[in-house]
């Protein structure tokens, strides 16, 4: 469904294990975009492209943001694996030629989520969360979760997360504040 070239790209670039892992959110978000009524195609890239931002080797994040134009802000300087997410999107657009504003929003976010997120938004945030490969605590009742009320699904990925990122006693982005707030809300007006 995906062009061969952006796959053998895709593979030389980030490495065969976060490839599959691509594969993985790709085949997830391709059953969730026809759960909920979304273009497969697109769907499709999003999901193999979400960590094209993950290079490997050693490369100077900072330097490479700066280079793109992209601000970073305190949060993602001291915590460089959020930097994927905006270096993704523009990785995106200069080398696999995506001009799709809806699939770029997807990469960008696919890390901390935001308020107000699009649909293709959540399905790769989500997607990245529950594709096969993943074996965490909390994650089957997730994974049922994301085809009933992908909302909530989300919500429960987040408090997830949070608790995770407080256990190693690193800062919390706000977008992922901001996001988990905006799911709580949602439910609460129900
Ligand atoms: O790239 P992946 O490993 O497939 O997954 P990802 O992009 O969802 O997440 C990478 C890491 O980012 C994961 O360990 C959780 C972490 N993370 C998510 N939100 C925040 C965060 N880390 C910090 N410090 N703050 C956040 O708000
Ligand atoms: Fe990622
Ligand atoms: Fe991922």
């Amino acid at each position: 469904m995906v062009d061969k070239w952006i796959h053998e790209k895709l593979k030389k670039s980030i490495g065969i294990e976060r490839y599959n892992h691509s594969v993985g959110v790709m085949n997830t978000s391709i059953e969730l975009a026809a759960h909920y009524g979304y273009p497969i195609e697109k769907a499709a890239i999003a999901g193999l492209l979400h960590d094209c931002g993950k290079l490997q080797g050693q490369i100077n994040l900072l330097k490479m943001a700066e280079e793109f134009g992209i601000i970073l802000d305190n949060v993602m300087t001291r915590n460089k694996e959020l930097i994927h997410g905006p270096l993704g999107k523009e990785i995106a657009k200069r080398e696999y030629n995506i001009n799709d504003e809806e699939i770029l929003d997807a990469i960008r976010f696919h890390t901390t989520g935001r308020k107000n997120m699009g649909l293709l938004e959540k399905i790769i945030y989500i997607g990245d969360l529950i594709e096969p490969g993943r074996n965490f605590p909390g994650v089957e009742e997730i994974r049922r979760e994301a085809f009933i009320d992908i909302d909530n699904s989300i919500l429960l990925a987040m408090d997830n997360t949070i608790k995770y990122i407080i256990d190693r006693g690193n800062l919390i982005h706000l977008d992922t504040v901001e996001a988990r707030n905006y799911f709580l809300n949602l439910k609460n007006m129900e």
